[in-house]
């Protein structure tokens, strides 16, 4: 995935015809656009291959079961034109190693500590072993939340040089540049994007509050 302006789009719009009009939109103002059940229940798994016309498209479908049906999930996934798709950790290292193994070199992303509030409850806990596991495994890199940037230059130390992208920024009340300054590679931006009556005025903004970091 290129790091140009390392912003990423998440589009969970559920209206398709809006969804792929916003895409279209932004779509050189982002790096990859995220897309998660909400959008392909509303409009197929076509949505995949549609959307990664215009940009990477990362399938965050936080993978979750035994191994076979991991590889399984991960298959169609792919096959369908994503460049990325996002598994949770806690089901172990031979399910998230399968999504590797079936991922054939396109990119995936563990989640970590997740950036809700109920992310402190049992993930934030685990949060290291789950870095770790990306590590091990031979993930691209992690989920970790913009909305509590010090776990993010936490996380970076546990895992060297994988991938940040970082969810939580704007509706959930995390900050793109306190993002980026704490280490992350990419911010990911949902509602304070797709819910913006100007989706390209509130991207270029985005992008705006990340170079100012990367400059500073
Ligand atoms: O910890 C996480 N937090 C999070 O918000 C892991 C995620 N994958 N996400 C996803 O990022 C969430 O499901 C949504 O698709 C997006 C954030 O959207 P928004 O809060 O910017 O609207």
């Amino acid at each position: 995935m290129l790091r140009s302006t390392r912003l990423i789009l998440a589009l969970d719009e559920t209206d398709v015809d809006k969804a792929l009009a916003i895409a279209t939109e932004v779509k050189k103002q982002v790096d990859a656009i995220k897309i998660n059940w909400p959008l392909v229940l509303s409009g197929g798994p076509e949505m995949i291959t549609k959307l990664s016309v215009l940009a990477p498209v990362i399938c965050d479908f936080k993978v979750a079961d035994i191994p076979n049906t991991n590889r399984l999930i991960a298959e169609e996934t792919f096959r369908r034109g994503a460049s990325g798709i996002i598994v949770q950790g806690f089901v172990g290292h031979d399910s998230a190693k399968a999504v590797v193994d079936a991922a054939k070199g396109k990119d995936v992303f563990v989640v970590t500590e997740m950036s809700h509030p109920g992310g402190k409850e049992f993930t934030a806990p685990m949060a290291d072993q789950l870095a770790k596991l990306a590590v091990e495994v031979g993930a691209s890199g992690v989920i970790a939340p913009a909305t509590r940037p010090e776990r993010i230059a936490h996380l970076r130390s546990v895992i060297g040089r994988l991938l940040i992208l970082s969810p939580g920024v704007g509706a959930q009340g995390g900050s793109a540049s306190d993002a980026i300054r704490h280490g992350a590679d990419y911010v990911i931006v949902g509602r304070s994007i797709y819910g913006d009556p100007d989706p390209r005025a509130a991207a270029s903004a985005f992008v705006n509050d990340i170079k100012s970091a990367l400059k500073g």
